[in-house]
């Protein structure tokens, strides 16, 4: 059975009810916002090449209320081994010359410290909050961004800054500059920006070179999108992303490009020509097709031509398994268990991999098949979500 998605309303209740619990009386506003799913255009966002993500009804929500002082106290409803669920830390105010905040405490918090101290505005010199999630975390689903996302609309509901369309990309990088700065994460800007610009009932097609987007319309009852978490998370994304990161880098350098966007197959040849190293060459090529893909697969949707899509999808796993070298065994057991049941139009890793979860397209009446099929086949202990293109964060209003 898929698990259950906690309606963002009830989860609103949860947070106000350990607001008050936590502190003594009520928040006074409420925001959230969403974690994603990448359907496909994998580890393509930091070449300046496409991404094709989805907002997922799974989210997080921050609640709270500005208050006298100059600190801020947070409290998440998360536990994580070996971190404090409350820390308070001083906020410095707009008349500071740095706007940096300390970096001792719970790592939880450093995602939020990171925004307040990237935020585009004034922040407000005190506040208390609560965070309360859906999102399972370290699950490739972009925990991480969902909190950041949410906290930037916190601080701006807080000093009532209205939500503009036109400035959503701003935050966005305001946002992924907060990863890099305070989590150490050198993320590329896919995970914020659908966080913030996610549509109900459709893909976003996000052109990272030029950051604009186009919704695709995914609403279609035939077909579903089923997550499925692993469970697992090895220890090597913190180490491996950078990394790959610096080997496109290079490949580009070598090939005398500003990125890999701008590299086709014939410069894969040059690569070999010129006896450059396998492991760069085959990162150049996971790119290349995967931007390439990525592209097809945003027309193959527009013509809900879904049996292309899939094997659009499954092939980028293949070249993720392979070339790339982000998945791990579990995923891709997961992904050979998907396929072997009909129904299943395709299947691959998604989000930064070494763990977290997979994400299959496969037809309505088939999708119980292919969990009891994971069910009774996959060695570890496997999560579905059945979700739905979802809205990208906003404020809750009482
Ligand atoms: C992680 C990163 F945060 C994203 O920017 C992206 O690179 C992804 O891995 C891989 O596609 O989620």
């Amino acid at each position: 059975m898929a698990e259950k998605i906690v309606p963002i309303e009830q989860l609103v209740v949860e947070a106000k009810s350990a607001f008050r619990q936590q502190f003594g009386e009520d928040a006074a506003v409420a925001v959230f916002a969403p974690g994603r799913v990448n359907l496909i255009g994998e580890h393509t966002d930091y070449n300046d090449g496409f991404v094709m993500p989805m907002a997922l009804p799974l989210v997080t929500v921050i609640v709270g209320k500005q208050v006298p002082g100059c600190e801020a106290t947070i409290y998440t409803t998360t536990k994580f081994p070996n971190e404090e669920q409350r820390t308070t830390f001083e906020i410095p105010n707009k008349f500071s010359l740095v706007r940096a905040i300390n970096r001792e405490g719970p790592k939880w918090a450093m995602y939020m410290k990171g925004v307040i101290a990237n935020y585009l505005g004034d922040v407000p010199s005190a506040f208390k909050a609560v965070v309360h999630t859906s999102v399972p975390i370290g699950g490739g689903l972009s925990s991480s961004a969902s909190l950041e996302v949410a906290t930037y609309i916190f601080l701006d509901q807080l000093m009532g800054v209205q939500q503009e369309a036109t400035q959503l990309t701003k935050k966005a990088l305001a946002c992924q500059k907060a990863e890099h700065d305070y989590a150490g994460m050198p993320c590329g800007i896919m995970d914020q920006f659908i966080s913030f610009m996610g549509n109900k009932d459709h893909a976003l097609l996000i052109d990272c070179r030029h950051l604009t987007s186009s919704l695709i319309p995914l609403n279609d009852d035939n077909v579903i999108i089923l997550i499925t978490n692993s469970n697992v998370k090895h220890q090597l994304t913190g180490s491996e992303y950078p990394t790959r990161r610096k080997q496109c880098e290079e490949a580009a350098m070598i090939l005398k490009k500003v990125s890999l966007r701008d590299a086709n197959l014939d410069d894969i040849k040059y690569l070999e020509s010129i006896n450059t190293n396998a492991e760069i060459i085959a990162r150049a090529r996971h790119v290349i097709t995967e931007i390439r893909r990525t592209a097809e697969a945003a027309e193959m949707l527009k013509q809900s031509n879904f049996v292309k899509f899939g094997k659009l999808m499954t092939e980028s796993h293949a070249s993720l398994r392979d070339d790339y070298q982000v998945s791990c065994p579990e995923l891709d057991s997961l992904v050979e268990l998907a396929l072997e049941v009909e129904g299943v139009l395709g299947s691959r890793m998604t989000g930064g991999g070494f763990g977290g979860c997979t994400v299959t397209l496969v037809y309505s009446k088939s999708v119980d098949n292919v969990i009891q099929n994971i069910q009774d086949k996959y060695k570890g202990q496997a999560t579905f979500y059945v979700c739905k293109p979802s809205p990208g964060a906003s404020i809750l209003h009482n």
